[in-house]
């Protein structure tokens, strides 16, 4: 029996190969991962019937739009080209279509709250810090925690963690510990790390008559046009993490040349957008972002823009929902998304469980952003390429694995995102 299983495992495996290769379009086909067939199976025994499309076979052809090709015809070949004409016209798209315009910075204040320096048993110092901004006579605060190493030779680096989950999750006093937030583990290594939830900043919910609990309700609009470029919740949870990064500079403890900013989810595609605008992160972390994050929306698996614009219709910006069953007519995909990072440091994680983030999408959208990062002289990856389960692989400034299990930020994601920093920012690893 057992071996029947294993032999009809083997027999679907390779059926799957076969029928999504012959059918797929050039960008699709890696010969190094295929999802398990069981968890691919079960997916279809589910006794909901499943609507959304998980099958490779299924993805349609599609042309994603070329990251060195402008609007008026011109073709990016320099970096410097890139940085005057091609990164400020794509960071415009996706500001106008995509995520929505944030206000300026404003005016930055900070109070650090409470301080203890004995946290994690003397490990680290833990501060609370109260961040204000005020643009045009008004002010919006929110909270973020700080954890700290004690006994540090100087400045140290930071990871913020965006956290849209429970308090619990990522619990700053460590009464809760969590993997989804391993700070003794990022202590451990030399990092500090702060916090902040996205809940204290806008309200993640439908409900609009919370709105005004948050940074929208001071300024509805940021800079955009209501109901058009006007910012959504994830554009003001990444201009928080903006902010955050704004004391980080000021705090003697922290090294603010090598802050990254990491987020699991919707946390994910916030990392990705505070990463595309706020230059200052020196280290992105795209953990699990799937639509709307790493993943590329024209192959149309797991969720799409129509499924995300009508669960989630406050995540996006007004002209988004314009997209709802058009993909294909984005003036952007995501893959320009993460070429604006370049020529930074980028690390993208995927699940082995999560077709609904696109696993696969969220592969090629990396290996589609490499012509930007090659006009840096940086290696990427070619679509071709995509690692096994497991199998962290990073190559000058990308990197890329999907970890065993469900959609989930986890402790054997941290330690892989340690050991790129270590690397990329040229510092003696801990492990
Ligand atoms: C899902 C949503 C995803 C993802 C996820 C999460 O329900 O469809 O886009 O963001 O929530 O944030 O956990």
């Amino acid at each position: 029996m057992h071996r029947t299983t294993r032999f009809l495992s083997v027999c679907a495996t390779l059926l799957l190969t076969i029928t999504t290769r012959a059918d797929a379009p050039a960008t699709s086909p890696s010969d190094n991962y295929w999802p398990n067939p069981k968890l691919f199976e079960a997916l279809a025994k589910q006794k909901k019937k499943v609507t959304w499309n998980y099958r490779e076979e299924n993805v349609p052809p599609y042309t994603l739009p070329d990251p060195l090709l402008c609007r008026d015809g011109t073709r990016i070949t320099t970096r410097e080209q890139w940085e005057s004409k091609g990164r400020p016209e794509t960071l415009e798209l996706f500001r106008t279509y995509v995520y929505g315009r944030s206000p300026a910075p404003g005016q930055v204040s900070s109070e650090v709250t409470e301080t203890d320096p004995k946290a994690m048993d003397g490990k680290a110092t833990l501060k609370r810090i109260k961040i204000t901004t005020t643009i045009d006579g008004k002010s919006f605060s929110f909270p973020t925690a700080l954890l700290t190493p004690n006994g540090a030779a100087g400045k140290v680096p930071a990871f913020i963690l965006i956290n849209n989950r429970p308090l619990g999750s990522a619990d700053p006093s460590r009464k809760q510990k969590d993997g989804f937030w391993p700070a003794e583990d990022i202590i451990g290594r030399g990092y500090a790390t702060a916090v902040f939830m996205t809940n204290d900043v806008d309200p993640d919910s439908k409900d609009e008559s919370l709105r005004p609990r948050g940074v929208r309700g001071v300024w509805p609009a940021g800079s955009g046009k209501p109901g058009e470029d006007s910012w959504a919740t994830i554009a003001a949870w990444a201009w928080a993490a903006s902010r955050v990064l704004d004391y980080l500079q000021t705090d003697p403890a922290i090294d603010g040349s090598h802050v990254a900013v990491i987020g699991h989810s919707r946390g994910g595609k916030t990392a990705l957008w505070a990463g595309t605008q706020d230059q200052r992160f020196a280290l992105v972390c795209s953990n699990c972002s799937g639509c709307g994050g790493a993943a590329l929306s024209r192959r149309i698996f797991g969720e799409t823009v129509a499924a995300i614009n009508k669960s989630f219709p406050y995540w996006f910006c007004g002209n988004f929902h314009k997209f709802d069953d058009r993909e294909n007519e984005l003036p952007v995909d995501q893959h320009q998304l993460l070429a604006l990072i370049a020529p930074r440091p980028l690390y993208v994680v995927s699940a082995e469980a999560d077709f609904w983030a696109d696993q696969r999408g969220e592969f090629l959208s990396l290996a589609h952003a490499a012509p930007v990062y090659a006009l840096y002289g940086l290696p990427g990856f070619k679509p071709d390429e995509m690692p096994p389960l497991e199998t962290p692989v990073s190559r000058g400034h990308v990197a890329y694995h999907m970890h065993r299990g469900i959609h989930n930020l986890t402790p054997y994601d941290w330690a892989r995102y340690m050991d790129f920093a270590d690397r990329v920012w040229g510092r003696p690893s801990r492990r």
